[in-house]
Formats: structure tokens, sequence, C-alpha cells
């Protein structure tokens, strides 16, 4: 397969005014009739009419009422079409059953369901699948399922057919419908303008139930996204849909949303405080798309970040607001450093807008997501709140309609401005994470900041030029005051320095303060500092990073010079949680510790190789410390921060029982599991019980737990993925491939369902001391099923080919395993060219 380059872009040759689609639904055997009325683009460079299709029997094809024979190729089909407005019709034969790949039309447990983004609309009938081409969609379903839902609003249904018509034109990567044994929980909202809106989350009999927090999230967001952005909704109804069988979160169809169960449904018995946060998230980022994305989207999937960045800032805005700013700051923080710096740094590097791709689904990565979001948040930080106030309500007003790209994104900000941003837009262009390195310097009251960036070569991008960074400081004298609040540096050399004059002492610094740019701070300091800005950082993110930084110089010691656990580290951290005055979910993250990736890629850059079962015995040997050492505050915490109250997934409570809970996983270090045992027992929802269990697991006494919560949650789909996942997590590493592979072959497992396959392999590639053992075990699992899973679904198997990306940075013996797998997935004949693509990629 061939690359597609951004810089190839060409306007489409011909425009579609309207599209009418009949779908006559049938398992194996769907028929789709589709009118088109397509007219020539004045701005075309070309005549040629070419529409995407693929895997389409096509039946029939007419132009202006006259049958024509087109020319048909496994990618589409080409016609000779009069030089004026003409409508294309076609019938083409679908088969939903047998579509494991979860593209396209295809059924999930009896329901049939769409998803087109990015190039799925191709495989349920020809068209100009590409998104620059937004038409009105007009939409019949005729079917024997009871209910039968498309895009915008309905306009008739009888026995056995529904019909729909969207006001709004849009791509067709936004077209969806979804048909079966839907039950709906309804509810409705007002607009501030006044338009009354229904709104109806649809799910399987059963689990009517599991609504409601779903339902408040999307009320919270279409309030938010009124008060904040400005933005209302635009047709008076709006749908959600649960499906089990999904390959990613969820989906934002115009009017249509369809969810991953697992993103949607809960109940304080099923769903642990980390989903319930999730779902308010991935509900709200949806809702957001139906302006950032839909109204406005993108001229082509290069542009994806366009959408996509933004939608996640507005996403992590909406829980910042709605929740704690500084914990929901220092969680997307340790995201981005675990998927996009991680990304960033190997061979799957590429710009947040890529320049080429062979599988556009390779591209929803975490630097088109969540680096995307961060440089939003670094416009944001340079240009001030009301700039990009302005900035956003001209972008919405300009672009409404539009299918737009980063050009169009900046020109809004430089417009509003002034300001030349074209040092800015590096940041869209370039791959890798800059490296800023800091040194300080102390004279006559005066204090001066030399700071220098690089950025290292990525594949393709040898030589960087300097970005423009902003650079968060503030500055504490000694005895804790602040004596410079926080003021943004913008940087724009290579290296460049700032000065701070008419200080009395030389100050300690508090750099990057909310993680002011997506980069890697490289300073040299002391155990004696980092305590110290634990102690006393105004700024919630540098005082958790200073804790951080703590604990991780800590277990470096450890592994590279055979120290003992800190005892600075130890001191300070005691210090933190019994700190009252500290937002309990505050001292939570500060309990954590870095992950065993974080610590293998510190020792890598250290100049050390990695041993994955080092790193995991180093926190293994500070964890049993600390809970030594902590025993008592433990003790404390874990019986005040009992939350007696009924359960609502609310910060404070949320909070609170992420306290108790780290204190449990102290305490039963030292018990045996005696009051993990107890909690599990008492629990009456899935936060307290999954912690427990996991607490047992740990403890070696959960045996009992996991059959006990097999047989009590045996009928949950959703809560049986986390019976899979954590036996693996929990498992020593010794072992971890090899529970993992058992669990393969439990009746209950099964390749058609993509959550069920990240809940068993991606668990497993989350314990990188279990998947990278020396047995090699881990590889071959994870290769094998990646071979099986392959043919049914390309799409989640590349996905979970980026567990190898980082085998650059182990020894040799390892290196050469992973090779060899990589190599044999390569050699797996009819490899799908998203599997293709990504694992050449990652061998290089
Ligand atoms: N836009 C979709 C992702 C589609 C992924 C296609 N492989 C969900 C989201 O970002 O909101
Ligand atoms: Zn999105």
């Amino acid at each position: 397969p061939q690359p597609v380059y951004l810089e190839d872009y060409t306007p489409p040759a011909y425009l579609v005014d309207a599209v009418h689609l009949t779908f006559r639904l049938a398992p194996n055997t769907t028929r789709v009739l589709s009118r088109i009325e397509f007219r020539p683009n004045p701005d075309a460079t070309s005549r040629d009419f070419f529409l995407h299709g693929e895997a389409l029997t096509l039946i029939s094809a007419r132009i202006n009422g006259a049958e024509i024979i087109p020319e048909v190729t496994p990618q589409g089909l080409s016609a000779i079409v009069p030089d004026a407005p003409f409508t294309f019709e076609a019938e083409v034969e679908i088969n939903p059953e047998g579509n494991t790949a979860l593209e396209g039309l295809y059924m999930s447990n009896g329901m049939y369901c769409t998803q087109c983004e990015a190039e799925g609309f191709r495989k349920i009938t020809y068209y100009p699948d590409r998104p620059d081409v937004m038409s009105i969609f007009t939409v019949r379903i005729e079917g024997d399922t009871p209910v039968m839902l498309s895009n915008g609003n309905p306009t008739g249904s009888g026995a056995g057919w529904a019909e729909w018509h969207d006001p709004w034109p849009k791509p067709a990567y936004l077209f969806a419908l979804v048909a079966g044994d839907l039950v709906a929980h309804p509810d409705s909202f007002s607009t501030r303008s006044g338009r009354h809106v229904d709104l109806n989350i649809w799910v399987r009999p059963g689990d009517e139930d599991k609504c409601a927090f779903g339902m408040e999230a999307l009320k919270k967001s279409m309030a938010w996204d009124e008060e904040v952005y400005g933005r209302e909704y635009d047709l008076d109804l709006f749908n959600i849909v649960a499906v089990d069988d999904f390959n990613m979160g969820a989906m934002e169809n115009k009017g249509l949303n369809i969810f991953n169960s697992s993103c949607v449904l809960s109940t304080a018995e099923t769903a642990t405080d980390a989903n319930f946060e999730r779902i308010e998230a991935i509900v709200a980022h949806e809702y957001f798309h139906n302006w950032t994305g839909n109204r406005i989207t993108c001229r082509d999937w290069f542009q994806l970040c366009l959408k996509e960045g933004l939608t996640v800032y507005r996403d992590s805005q909406f829980t910042a607001d709605l929740r704690s700013a500084p914990v929901k700051r220092i969680s997307d923080v340790i995201a981005l450093r675990a998927r996009q710096f991680r990304e960033d740094n190997g061979p799957l590097a590429h710009p947040v807008r890529p320049e080429s791709f062979i599988e556009i689904n390779n591209f929803y990565t975490a630097t088109v997501y969540e680096k995307g979001a961060e440089l939003i948040g670094m416009l944001k930080r340079l240009v001030g709140d009301a700039a990009y106030k302005e900035a956003l309500d001209l972008y919405f007003t300009r672009h409404d309609g539009q299918a737009c790209t980063i050009e169009d994104w900046l020109q809004v900000f430089e417009d509003v401005t002034g300001r030349d941003l074209s040092q800015f837009k590096r940041w869209y262009s370039d791959a890798g994470t800059p490296r800023l390195h800091v040194s300080e310097e102390f004279n006559n009251g005066r204090y001066t900041l030399h700071f220098e960036q690089k950025t290292p070569p990525t594949l393709g991008q040898e030589d960087k030029q300097p970005r423009l960074i902003p650079i968060a400081v503030g500055l504490l004298s000694p005895n804790g005051d602040e004596v410079q609040p926080t003021q943004v540096l913008e940087m724009t050399e290579a290296r460049q320095s700032f000065s701070f004059d008419g200080l009395a002492t030389r100050p300690i610094p508090s750099i990057l303060r909310d993680f002011s740019a997506p980069v890697i701070l490289e300073r040299e300091s002391s155990n004696a500092e980092r305590a110290f800005l634990l102690a006393h950082d105004t700024d919630p993110f540098n005082k958790w990073e200073a804790g951080r930084a703590l604990a991780r110089a800590g277990l470096l010691a450890m592994m590279t010079e055979g120290a003992a656990p800190d005892a600075a580290y130890l001191d300070a951290i005691a210090r933190v949680a019994r700190d009252d005055t500290l937002d309990p979910a505050f001292r939570a993250l500060a309990l954590g510790l870095p992950s065993e990736d974080d610590l293998a890629q510190a020792l890598f850059d250290a100049g050390h190789i990695p041993d994955p079962q080092a790193i995991w015995d180093a926190l293994e040997t500070l964890r049993d410390t600390r809970a030594e050492a902590l025993e008592s505050i433990a003790q404390d915490l874990y019986s005040r921060y009992q939350v007696t109250a009924p359960y609502r997934p609310d910060p404070d409570q949320t909070g609170a029982r992420a306290l108790a809970n780290a204190a449990l996983a102290m305490l039963s270090r030292r018990d045996g599991g005696t009051r993990a045992q107890a909690q599990y027992d008492a629990a009456d929802n899935m936060t307290q019980q999954l912690a427990a269990w996991s607490c047992l697991l740990q403890a070696g006494a959960g045996a009992a737990a996991t059959e006990a919560f097999y047989t009590q949650w045996k009928h949950d789909r959703l809560v049986i993925d986390k019976w899979f996942t954590l036996q693996i997590v929990q498992t020593a590493p010794d072992r971890a491939a090899e529970v993992a592979e058992t669990l393969t072959r439990h009746p209950d497992f099964t390749l058609r369902n993509p959550n069920r396959f990240r809940a068993t392999l991606g668990a497993l590639t989350m314990s990188p001391a279990g998947f990278h053992h020396a047995s090699g075990r881990g590889y071959r699992l994870l290769a094998d099923m990646l071979i099986r899973l392959d043919p049914l679904n390309p799409q989640t198997t590349a996905r979970m080919c980026s567990a190898f990306e980082t085998w650059r940075r182990y020894d040799p013996v390892r290196q050469g395993m992973i090779a060899a797998e990589l190599d044999r997935i390569l050699a797996t004949p009819n490899l799908s060219r998203d599997t293709t693509e990504m694992v050449g990629r990652i061998r290089g």
C-alpha cells in the first residue's frame, strides 16, 4: 500500500448537495440504495469521477436515471459523468454479520450499528468518503427491529420502517445507523435560547438502570458548553447508544453518538470511581465534538488534531471545572508522559499534524489527541484568556459549516492578537519532545535562569528549529515564601536567559508550573530541594512533581547504586500523607510511584540498560519499606477517610476513597490482607470491592475473592473485563504471561470483543516486568494473539502493537526476541494494512 501525503491534497472533483439512503436490513445481506445529488466543484483541478467503496457487491448503478456499467476496483468505482449537476444512484449488498472489523455497518449482539470514522462509510456504499465533502443526509431504514435510529430528526416511521433527516451538512464519517431491540433512558434539556431537546441513552433491555450518571454528564456538558464557549445544541434530539463491541471509546456521529458500553454504562455496584470520571469525560468529549468536529470539521485526515486536540482540551477544562483542576492536571500529565512522551521518543514518533500515513486509523494517537490538546493549552497561556475566548468566537463564526485546516485555526489567533504564530506552528509540524535544560546563577540580588532547548531527531526530521516555549516560573525564598508569583517566560531561541532582580537571597525556582509546555525539563537538583518544593510550592502541579522526582531519584539510586530506600523521600511523603490541609485526592496522587515504564526510560536516559525485573523489585522494596515506615499514618488515614454516606462518585467521596485505598494498599503489606478481606466482604460498590480484591491479590491472599468475584459477576461483561485484567496485573512478573495465557483459554475469552482482548492482552502489556519477562513468553503470547486477531479486527490489532514500541531500550537478548516476534507478525500471510504499517514502523 502507498502512503498518502498531506502535500498532495487536492479539492474534491464533485460536491454533494444531498444524499438519500435506504437500508433494507438483513444480517448477511443488507441492501443499501443510494441517491446522491452531485455537482462539479468549481474549485476542482480535475473532473475525474471516483467514489470510494470497499467490500461492496454492486447490484446496479444509474446516472440521471439511466443504468451505467461503472469501472469497479477493490477501492472504488469510476464512471463517465455529465459536466453538470447529476444524480447518481446505486444499489449495493453488504454483510453486517460477517463484519468482525467493526468498521462500516456491523452487528453486535444482534444489534446493527455503524462506525464510519475515519474511512468506514466506504464499506456501506459508494461515496466520496472524505471529510471535505459535506452533505445533507436523508435516511430510510427498513427492517424488523423495534428501534431504528439515524442522524438528525425522525421524520416518519411505521411497521418495519423509519425515516430520518439531518438538516446539518456533514461528512460521511459522521453518518450513523443503529437498529435493534433497544430501550431508552429518556430525559430532556432546554437550551438557553429555549430549544427543547429530547435526550436518550439507548441500551439493551436490562441495562436501563446503568444510564443515569451518563445522562447527568450529558446535561452538564450541554450547559457547560453554553456557559463557557457560548455553544448551543442544534437539533431537537440527541441520542446516545451503548454498544458492546466497539474498537474505541465512543464516536461523535451527528445527533447519534455511539459509545463503547464501558464508556457510558455505570452503577455504583459495577463501575469504579475512575470509570465514572472517564464516562463523564467521554460523554462530554463526544458532545463537545458537535461544534468542534461536526459543525466545523477537518478538511482532510492530516488535520485530525484540529478537532481532537481541541476537543480533548475542552473536555479537560470541563473536568477541571467540575472536579479538582490540580488533580485533573496532574492526572493528565501522568497520562501524557506515559503514552505520548513514550510515543514521541520511539519509532512511532510523528508530528501532531502528520505529513503522511498508510492507514489513518493508526494515527488516532496520544500525539494527535493529548499533545494536540497541550498545544491548545499553550496557545491559551500565550495569548491570555480573553484573547483565547475572542479567537474561539471568531473560529466558530468564520468557519461554521466548513472543513478546515490548522492554518485556519492559527489564523483566528493571529487575527485576534496581531501576533505572528509561525514559530508556534512548529509544534504541529515537528515530532519529538523538546528537552529543556536549565541552569541558574545568582549575583547581587539578580537571579538568572539560563535555558537551552533541544529536540532529538526523529524519523525524517534530523534538524529541529527552536520552538516557542511558554515557561511558567515562580520563585520561593528559602523560608518557603513565594517571592515571585507565577510569570510566563516566552522562550523563542535555542538558548535564552531570563533574570529577576531585587532578591535578598538566592531563591528556589519552581519551573514549568502547571506543566506549561509538553517538554522534558532537565535540571540539576538535590533531594533537599525536591523535599522543600514538595512542602512549600504553591503550584499544585510542581508540588506533586517534586514528590515524584524525589521518589524517582531514590528508586534510581536503589537500582544503580544499590542504595537503600531514600529516607528523605519517606520523610517527605509521610508529611504530605498526614497533612489534612491537602486535598485527599492530591495526597492519593502524591502517594503514587513512578511507573515501571517511566523508570525504564529514566534508566535508559541515564545510560543504563533497564532490567524490567530489577525495576519491579525496586518498586516492591520501596513499597514494603514505605508500608512499614508509614504504618501508623496509614492506619489513621484508613479509618478517618472511610466514606459512610451512600455512594456517590463525586470529587469528595472519590478523593476520600482514593486516599483510604492507598492506605489499605500499604496496610495489606503488613497485615496479610485482613483489612482488605473485611473491606471486600463489606463492599457495596465496585471501587471498594476492586481495591480490596487488588490488595488481596497483592498479599497473595486473593484466591477466594477471585472465585467469589467471578460467581458474583459472571453475567456482567464489563465487570468480567475487570476480572480478567486484575488477575494479570496483580500476578508476580514470572507468572503474569502464564496467567494471561490461561485466561485466553477461559470460556469467556473471545477475540470478537475488543474490550475483552484489551482486558487480557492489554493487561499483560501494562505489567512491564511480566510482559518483558526474560523467558520471552510474554512477547510470544502477544504476537500469537495479534496474529490471530488481525484477520478479524485489524484496527484493534494494530493499536495493540505499540506494546513493542520501546523495544530498542532493552538488552540485546530481549531485543532479539522482540525482533523475532515482529518479524513473525510481518511474515503472516495476508496481514492487514493496519498491522503491516504499525509493525513495519516499529521494526524500523
Ligand atoms: N472521533 C472518534 C474516534 C474515531 C477513531 C477512528 N479509528 C472518537 C473521538 O475522538 O471522540
Ligand atoms: Zn474526539
